[in-house]
């Protein structure tokens, strides 16, 4: 008999799709898109598609392991959860007694974002006084650049795009990122909206648009400063908005008549005819929307990107808004008190902090040394940069590693113990969104398979096996849900969590908020932000950490894009594709210098490792760039992740890691493998 269960994908996606799975004999046979959640409509991706082959298939891992081959080989043996959880607690405990607390690093990330798995470990860490882990690998950047200008507030909701009559897609590969935006961008072309990407290569979005400006990678805030001299010299910027709603425009304008345009030319590689042409339809286009995404704030001027392009936005007066307009980096539909999740006050000293980027040199080089490493919803061997490293600090064998996981990765394969993690269709959680404005709670679909167990329950017992009594370790899933739905204060009138079914899809309250307000000091858009330092009060032009080193540049020539694809979500997936490379873009006047014919095996390299890709030949891409989209899992024993290539330093603000900013040379293989 076939049932049809609601539920909701727990990916890091900004789309949070609502599902219908169709069950058959205790499995899950089929997962599609729910046609009632709004935003979903009917449609999930090719990647989830597949889940119930992943949920299946021979690479879950069903059982505790303990490892009895080398670090990284992969060789395990089965054991009781019994014999885990002794091993584990008397493993941990011992670590903690003769190393302290710190000596202990929780690595996590958001393979699942369902809100209480995905924090379901911070109580004990914070109990243990582990080293903090600080989570910037995705959108610290990005954020700060936000917070900067406009303060804690969220972006337009995305429905709107539908009316626009010019949207920009800035940063983002829409069309595999965020596909469900597309229909709305689809809609808005129907009406006569213009589509412009910005982005350095042609991207799948770039390709369906009317027009695609070729910036430079980190070239943003250049670009958007441009283009905002301009608009001061035409006069077209939106004085009403600017005196009511901002504060320092005068200031950030005198930089820009003070700098030549050449200069924002040069920096942005975009010339002064579609600085102009762009001007111009800012102007003439009030019913514009703006859709930022954070691919452009993976390099060292990140932040300063955001800033400058907010500031472009403000300054044409697109935050107002009115129909068809407004600036989406992330939505921020609901609010509520995280510590309710991640109960900090179980913290009696302040720990160390540990920047989740530079987890290779923390494995490696740090004092005192990192002694239990503990994973959970991350893949860092594949995720996290400088991969070298990480798996340099993976093969110490002073170092005790477990791995909670749904399938056997390349990190886990290091791991002393790996233990098996249910999937979103075998637990219960509450997921938000970042890309839109609904919320809803999944029940699971079926049983757990085999031995699988949540986070939750995974770190709940674990506490409780180390004789942590405290009131969060003995909350029940629910108890601590309803703590953390008690704080929400974007809820629908009348909600009642009691009442709650799956399937229903509740909308922020935030949805429906006009106009767009600040809530920084003073609740004005900051085009200088007075707290910070003299150099980068407002945005203005700066200089790169890696691309313009000049020594690297002269050594390792060509500059590397990492972006998704369609296949992978972040690594997740991998398993589906291993002994593929993945490709390379690269421009065909480059591909003739180095002779590499399109389909060869290329080897990437710089300094801080190599990885061989497959060559694809193609004006896709500029002179002088590489694109190597999805991360893969290194596709044999001699290979590596693209993130051997990536390095450790941080972005301008956030400390978010500068993935699209690795400067490398590219080298034909002799022969195909
Ligand atoms: N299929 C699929 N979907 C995903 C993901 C995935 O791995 N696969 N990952 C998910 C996650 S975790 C996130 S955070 C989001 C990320 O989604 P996005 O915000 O789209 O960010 P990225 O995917 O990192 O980058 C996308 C684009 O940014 C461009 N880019 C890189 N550098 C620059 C630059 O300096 N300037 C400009 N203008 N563009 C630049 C890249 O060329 C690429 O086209 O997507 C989510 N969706
Ligand atoms: N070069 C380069 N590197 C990047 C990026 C890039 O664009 N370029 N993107 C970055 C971005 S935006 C992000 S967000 C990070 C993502 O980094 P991660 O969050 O580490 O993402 P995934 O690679 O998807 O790995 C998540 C893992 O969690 C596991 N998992 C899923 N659900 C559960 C669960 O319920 N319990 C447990 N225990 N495990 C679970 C999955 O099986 C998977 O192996 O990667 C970053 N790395
Ligand atoms: S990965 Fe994104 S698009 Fe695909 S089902 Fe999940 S939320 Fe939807
Ligand atoms: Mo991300």
């Amino acid at each position: 008999m076939k049932e049809y269960k609601k539920t909701i994908c727990p990916l890091d996606c900004p789309d949070t799709c609502g599902m219908i799975a169709t069950v058959e004999d205790g499995r899950v046979v089929s997962l599609q898109g729910d046609p009632d959640h709004p935003y979903t409509r009917g449609v999930i991706c090719r990647k989830m598609k597949g889940y119930p082959a992943r949920l299946h298939g021979p690479e879950r891992i069903q059982h505790p392991l303990i490892r009895v081959g080398v670090k990284g080989a992969a060789e395990f043996k089965r054991i009781s959860w019994s014999q885990a959880w002794d091993y584990l607690s008397s493993r941990l405990s011992k670590v903690i007694d003769t190393h302290g607390g710190e000596s202990v690093l929780p690595y996590c990330y958001a393979g699942n974002m369902g809100l209480i798995n995905r924090f379901a470990g911070f109580p004990l860490f914070h109990k243990i006084g582990a080293s903090r882990l600080e989570q910037t690998i995705c959108s610290a950047t990005a954020r700060a650049g936000w917070v900067n200008i406009c303060g804690g507030v969220g972006g337009t909701p995305p429905e709107r795009a539908e009316e626009a009559d010019l949207i920009v897609i800035w940063g983002m590969n829409v069309k595999v990122s965020n596909l469900h935006f597309w229909p709305y961008v689809v809609e808005a072309r129907k009406g006569g909206a213009r589509l412009v990407v910005i982005d350095p290569y042609r991207n799948d979005t770039a390709r369906s648009g009317d027009e695609h400006i070729w910036v430079r990678p980190g070239g943003d805030a250049a670009l958007a400063l441009g283009v905002l001299k301009l608009m001061v010299e035409h006069e077209w910027v939106d004085d009403e908005f600017i005196d009511r709603y901002s504060s320092g425009f005068g200031e950030l304008k005198a930089y820009l008549q003070e700098t030549r345009l050449g200069d924002f030319e040069d920096q942005s590689g975009v010339d002064r005819e579609a600085m102009e042409r762009l001007a111009c339809m800012f102007f003439e286009t009030p019913k514009t929307f703006i859709r930022v995404g954070v691919g452009l704030t993976r390099n060292s001027r990140g932040a300063m990107a955001i800033r400058a392009i907010g500031s472009l936005a403000a300054a044409c007066g697109f935050f107002n808004g009115g129909p068809g307009q407004g600036v989406l980096l992330f939505t921020k539909a609901f609010s509520g008190d995280s510590s309710k999740l991640t109960r900090e006050k179980l913290q009696v000293q302040s720990p160390r902090v540990i920047n989740m980027i530079h987890l290779g040199a923390a494995l490696t080089s740090l004092a005192p040394p990192v002694k239990a490493l503990l994973v959970y919803n991350s893949n860092p061997l594949c995720v996290a940069p400088d991969a070298s490293m990480v798996r340099k600090g993976l093969v110490r064998e002073d170092l005790f590693t477990v791995v909670h996981e749904q399938v056997m990765t390349p990190t886990a394969r290091f791991a002393d113990l790996v233990l098996p993690a249910t999937t979103f269709l075998e637990n219960r959680d509450l997921y938000t969104a970042y890309g839109h404005f609904y919320m809803g709670i999944a029940d699971p679909v079926i049983e757990p398979l085999g031995e699988s167990i949540s986070n939750f329950d995974f770190f709940q017992t674990l506490a409780q096996k180390m004789g942590y009594l405290d009131e969060p370790f003995t909350q029940s899933f629910d108890e601590r849900l309803q703590s953390y739905f008690d704080t929400l204060k974007e809820l629908p009138e009348g909600f009642s969590f009691e009442r709650y079914q799956p399937g229903d899809y509740v909308l922020s309250q935030k949805s429906t908020a006009t106009g767009q307000p600040f809530d920084t000091n003073g609740n004005r858009f900051r085009f200088v932000n007075e707290e910070l330092p003299e150099q980068s009060r407002y945005p203005l032009l700066a200089t790169a950490k890696e691309f313009d080193n000049p020594d690297l540049k002269a050594r390792f020539p060509y500059r590397l894009l990492t972006p998704p694809n369609d296949r992978l979500l972040n690594s997740t997936f991998g398993e589906r594709y291993t002994g593929d490379t993945g490709t390379v873009l690269i421009h065909p006047d480059d591909a003739g210098r180095r002779v590499i014919v399109d389909g060869a095996l290329v080897r990437l390299v710089n300094l801080r490792g190599a990885v061989i890709r497959r060559a694809r030949v193609s004006e896709d891409t500029p002179p002088g760039l590489l694109v190597a989209e999805g991360l893969y899992w290194p596709a044999d024993e001699q290979s590596g992740t693209i993130n051997e290539l990536t390095s450790q330093q941080c972005s301008d603000s956030g400390g978010g890691a500068i993935f699209h900013e690795a400067l490398v040379d590219i080298i034909p293989l002799p022969m195909d493998k």
